[in-house]
């Protein structure tokens, strides 16, 4: 370590080496300073973001102590480490987590008190770091959280987006996207300038031999951009709730910002007056990590995303191999001391960059370097879908980096070599399997190269693990064996899904369980199974969810001017808009339900439960029918909402901007949610988890994780419903080729919105149209007798206050299988083969 105070100083080092605050006396003293010296703000002129300012600043030098011997250990005691390499990180807020992971939460709320805030307003200063775009980022944020819980030796790799997924907002019952400017006070992450890659784009390749008759490639030309680290401390684990547990494993996400590499302007050009072209290549550099592509699964093949891919591959890559090198190991050695997750096929260039780097760069023989790189690397699939699969055309590729076309063509031409070889009658498998597709342009499928490069493939759930077995990747199980297949069922990060969402639900359970434990092993709730007839619990544990209900209530009417009555069922669909998760059959199955209140008496209207249908998410800009489905529901709200006739009996809501810190609002509110998609689409859903996880009971169909979670939780306890996966296909195909009748209620409701009772008809008449006309792909008619009905159960059950709140408990107590830190623990076995990191006291370090 070169930069190292020399062993006699170390003394003095020490004596001044910050110790952080424990008591609200002392955070005050540290956030006062930081308002004053830190951000120049006085007793005179210090209004809410600059107290959030403060408090930050106090909680990041906190965090940075940790983080320093963190890396200082990971340094000094070189294991294998884990690289996680994710396009998105959706964290959302920081400020929560880190009081709350410090375990000076109550110091700070008393000390910003004393100083004249309240800590609510403090914490809702704070931008979400909105990364992501849904499930997947926010994996990626839970799986931060528990490589460091667990203290792995692990580093998150991803962009510095200057604009994060867009804030929604409706207007008129319509999407209209907004900028998400998140940057401009950003506590949590430090520039590195120090610490830059060059990535070089276009140019062309070199072949020449050298004097001893040896072959070399190089990759020259074309221009080059700079990537800048980025450093974000990321998840200091919860140990200081289970006090005397470890020290603090504080792990690094880096992200990397584009840059200009001939520095910020062209002076010949500025010298001569050409001012806008001076700063041209600046400008354009730093459009490589402007915008996070706001597609959830959905790829749209841009030149500017392969260019963010290939930006944050290298970049990554350069630093992970310089990093590596430091050892002086051998190359042999890189699969023993490093792992690199690809999250989705996002980051599958990094496959042929680090077959570029060992045999271009580093002078190795291709198999060599193949075997290295193949046993480097995993790869994660999200989706079956097909529009969700990323394929890349060949002229782009070949533009863009000529130098890993070649490299891919002589991955496939071997992996195809290699087919031929095992499998000769079968010819037809060669076009089927080969990484190019024939098509016109031809296109690179990336998941096959991500398959090929990577030792292990697993899925996300049970379910979705054994479909892309049987569908899109059967002949790889053919090609390869099952064993480079597995599944991890994804999980959630407890800590921030219950212990700081539902900080009284998290008291309650700890009141029982005699401590927080249960956070770092969530396991440990099943004990709660033995409180399930203890009334006190009972009691404590409703008013807990009604409490909850009356925040969510609160910023209804804040937010939509809605008066919604807490005692009413809440149903709740947050998650992107997308027609596979069949929002749209939920907006139906309301209106049906509209529909029957007003055919009732008053007299009859009396006996039925009161629900608040509420909805949020974003649909991708350029996907009208999502679009469509979110102007329904706001149509729909507004009828119903200003209905005499209906009173409290439906309230139908959409929250705008959905993201992750209304999601720690929402989920800790809900009594039953909607996990909706045609069986078979959905790989595995993780808010299903959440809401369970906070005592809210679903209604699902057969699909992703929530088949697992009804074999955890009980059937009894899961409100199912629809066809099978196994069925999909056959019902599409009777819909292509026979005539098809729409279920009798649904008629009724696609009648009233034709008759204009939500105003024009013609806005939704694509909707429509693609259930009565096109086929009904996602199958909304032939699941929509089954919904209604399985919601009838959910009216009659929910009238049962005491058997509801027995489901409740039980489910809570049953979900300590989908901890993040399960997933986590089952990769670093399975898939990575690292262990903890052994953490040493200051001294030895
Ligand atoms: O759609 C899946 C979702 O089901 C899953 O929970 C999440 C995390 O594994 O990934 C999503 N996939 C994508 O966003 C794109 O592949």
């Amino acid at each position: 370590v070169e930069a190292s105070i020399p062993e006699p100083q170390r003394d003095a080092w020490r004596k001044f080496t910050p110790k952080g605050f424990t008591t609200s006396e002392e955070f005050e003293k540290e956030a006062v300073r930081h308002i004053e010296t830190t951000l120049a703000r006085s007793l005179y002129n210090c209004d809410e973001v600059a107290a959030y300012g403060g408090t930050a600043l106090a909680f990041r030098d906190r965090l940075i102590l940790d983080w320093n011997k963190t890396q200082q250990t990971q340094t000094f005691t070189d294991q294998k480490r884990v690289y996680y390499l994710s396009l998105e990180f959706l964290m959302g807020r920081a400020l929560d987590n880190a009081m709350l992971n410090v375990g000076q939460k109550d110091s700070a709320t008393k000390g910003l008190g004393d100083l004249g805030f309240r800590m609510e307003d403090i914490i809702s200063q704070e931008h979400d770091a909105a990364l992501g775009n849904g499930g997947l980022g926010r994996l990626a944020a839970c799986f931060l959280d528990s490589m460091a819980s667990l203290n792995y030796p692990a580093w998150g790799y991803g962009l510095r987006y200057r604009y994060g997924i867009f804030k929604q907002e409706i207007i008129d019952g319509y999407q209209v996207e907004v900028p998400d400017y998140w940057l401009d006070f950003n506590p949590w992450e430090f520039a590195r300038h120090d610490i830059t890659v060059d990535v070089q784009f276009y140019g062309h390749v070199n072949r020449w031999q050298d004097d001893e008759g040896k072959q070399h490639t190089s990759w020259e030309g074309g221009e080059t951009v700079l990537a800048v680290a980025f450093d974000v401390p990321a998840s200091i684990e919860a140990d200081r709730l289970v006090p005397g547990y470890q020290t603090p494993t504080c792990n690094n996400l880096r992200l990397w910002g584009s840059k200009a590499a001939s520095g910020e302007f062209d002076f010949q050009k500025f010298n001569s007056g050409e001012y806008e072209a001076s700063v041209a290549d600046q400008q354009r550099a730093e459009t490589i990590s402007a915008v996070l592509y706001p597609n959830d699964n959905l790829e749209r093949g841009k030149e500017l995303r392969l260019k963010q891919q290939y930006f944050w591959c290298a970049a990554s890559l350069y630093d992970i191999v310089r990093r590596f090198k430091k050892t002086k190991r051998s190359w042999k050695e890189f699969p023993n001391q490093v792992a690199i997750q690809l999250n989705d096929t996002h980051p599958t260039l990094a496959i042929p960059e680090l077959q570029r780097i060992l045999v271009d760069l580093e002078g190795l023989e291709w198999d060599e370097a193949w075997d290295i790189v193949s046993k480097a690397f995993g790869y994660t699939n999200h989706t079956v879908l097909p529009e969700a699969l990323e394929k890349w055309s060949v002229p782009l590729l070949q533009h863009l980096l000529p130098r890993h076309l070649q490299i891919i063509y002589d991955i496939n031409l071997n992996f195809l070599q290699f087919v031929e070889r095992n499998f000769p009658k079968d010819r037809d498998m060669l076009g089927r399997v080969s990484i190019i597709e024939e098509s016109n342009p031809k296109m690179v499928r990336m998941a096959y190269l991500a398959l090929i490069g990577s030792h292990k493939v697993n899925g996300v759930a049970e379910l979705h693990s054994d479909l892309i077995k049987t569908t899109i990747f059967k002949d790889f199980v053919k090609i390869y064996g099952p064993d480079k297949f597995t599944n991890v069922t994804n999980g959630i990060t407890p800590r921030r899904w219950l212990h700081q969402a539902n900080p009284r639900l998290s008291a309650l359970i700890a009141s029982k369980l005699g401590g927080h434990e249960f956070l770092k092993d969530l396991t440990l709730l099943s004990k709660l199974e033995s409180f399930v007839d203890d009334k006190e619990f009972r009691k404590e544990f409703r008013e807990i969810k009604y409490a909850n209900k009356v925040r969510l209530a609160k910023h209804i009417k804040e937010h939509n001017g809605v008066t919604v009555n807490p005692a009413a069922l809440f149903d709740v669909q947050v998650k992107r808009i997308h027609e596979y998760k069949r929002q749209q059959l939920n907006i139906f199955g309301v209106i049906h339900r509209y529909l029957q209140i007003k055919s009732l008496s008053a007299e009859d209207r009396k006996k039925l439960a009161p629900r608040v249908s509420i909805f949020g998410g974003k649909a991708a800009p350029g996907y009208w029918m999502a679009k469509t489905v979110i102007h329904l529901i706001n149509k729909v709200g507004d009828v119903v909402n200003n209905d005499p006739d209906v009173g409290d009996l439906l309230k139908v809501i959409f929250l705008e901007d959905y993201n992750v810190s209304k999601a720690e609002i929402i989920t800790p509110a809900s009594d039953i949610s909607e996990h909706i998609s045609t069986a078979g689409t959905e790989a595995s859903g993780t808010s299903n988890m959440k809401f369970c996880l906070n005592g809210g009971l679903i209604i699902g169909t057969c699909d992703g994780a929530n088949i697992e979670i009804t074999r955890e939780i009980g059937e009894e306890n899961i409100f199912l419903f629809g066809n099978l996966a196994e069925d999909v296909e056959d019902l599409r195909h009777a819909h292509l080729y026979n005539h098809y009748e729409l279920e009798p209620k649904l008629a009724k409701v696609f009648d009233e919105i034709h008759k204009g009772r939500f105003g024009d008809a013609g806005a939704f008449s694509a909707l429509l149209n693609g259930i009565v006309e096109h086929g009904d792909y996602y199958l909304v008619s032939d699941d929509f007798a089954s919904y209604v009905q399985t919601q009838e159960l959910i009216d009659e059950a929910y009238k049962d206050t005491e058997s509801w709140t027995t489901k409740a408990i039980l489910t809570v107590a049953r979900m300590g299988f989908f901890s993040s830190d399960r997933c986590i623990d089952e990769y670093a076995e399975s898939i990575w083969n690292i262990e903890p990191l052994v953490q040493k006291k200051d001294d030895e370090a």
